[in-house]
């Protein structure tokens, strides 16, 4: 376990009020070839939408729950839709990752049971929007940047007023957590590049307690 965090180069900024950066905090080679591994048994797919469009960053998931969009709406599923099986299990590196990170915000309990993971190429970003599906919202969400860089931005409550910008590397965690749980985000588009592990792309994980 120890070529997962990098004590050496790590640095923690409180951005705002619940919202933790811990800067260069894992090592992304240790998680690429896991990242790998979960994407033979669920590869990477683009999910539909309500409205029948399809979602321009790829997804998918492990852990007992995983995230999916369909026609219906998006929600939490046991099964991965296209195969009708379970998702890969959290590996445990991606656990004590997510706990980690979590405990020095102060979070003590964080079991996460879903890992949402998306991989953005250029040209494409998330829109603003919040995440309030899961059902215990007094637990954080820790998000983990891998490959390309990402400006990522914030809002408050409400979708409205100006935005405020993060831009994060490979290796850089997020804990969100408590009154900023519920904050307005999103990514915006990836500018072209390469990354010497992932390539040109960038991959988050998301690890949630949704069930
Ligand atoms: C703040 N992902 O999957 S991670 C998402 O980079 C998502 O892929 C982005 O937004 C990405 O839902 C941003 C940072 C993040 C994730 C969840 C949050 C920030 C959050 C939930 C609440 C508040
Ligand atoms: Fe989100």
């Amino acid at each position: 376990m120890e070529d997962l965090f990098d004590d050496a180069s790590s640095q923690t900024i409180e951005v705002e009020e619940d919202i933790l950066w811990l800067k260069r905090f894992c090592h992304p080679s240790t998680l690429a070839s896991v990242i790998s591994q979960i994407a033979v048994q669920a590869p990477w797919r683009h999910m539909a939408t309500k409205s029948g469009r399809q979602i321009n960053v790829a997804m998918t998931n492990c852990g007992r729950l995983g995230w999916v969009s369909d026609r219906q709406g998006y929600y939490y599923s046991e099964l991965d839709p296209q195969s009708g099986k379970r998702w890969p299990g959290m590996p445990d590196v991606f656990r004590d990752l997510a706990q980690s990170a979590a405990q020095i915000a102060g979070f003590e309990d964080f079991d996460p049971d879903a890992c949402l993971m998306n991989r953005y190429q250029p040209g494409q970003g998330m829109g603003a929007h919040q995440d309030r599906n899961e059902r215990d919202l007094s637990q954080p969400i820790v998000s983990v940047s891998l490959g390309l860089s990402a400006r990522f931005f914030l809002k408050g409550l409400d979708n409205r007023g100006k935005a405020s910008s993060i831009d994060l590397s490979s290796g850089d965690v997020m804990v969100w957590g408590r009154g900023a749980r519920l904050v307005y985000h999103g990514v915006r588009p990836l500018k072209p590049g390469v990354d010497p592990v992932f390539g040109e792309c960038r991959i988050n994980l998301t690890f949630r307690r949704a069930g």
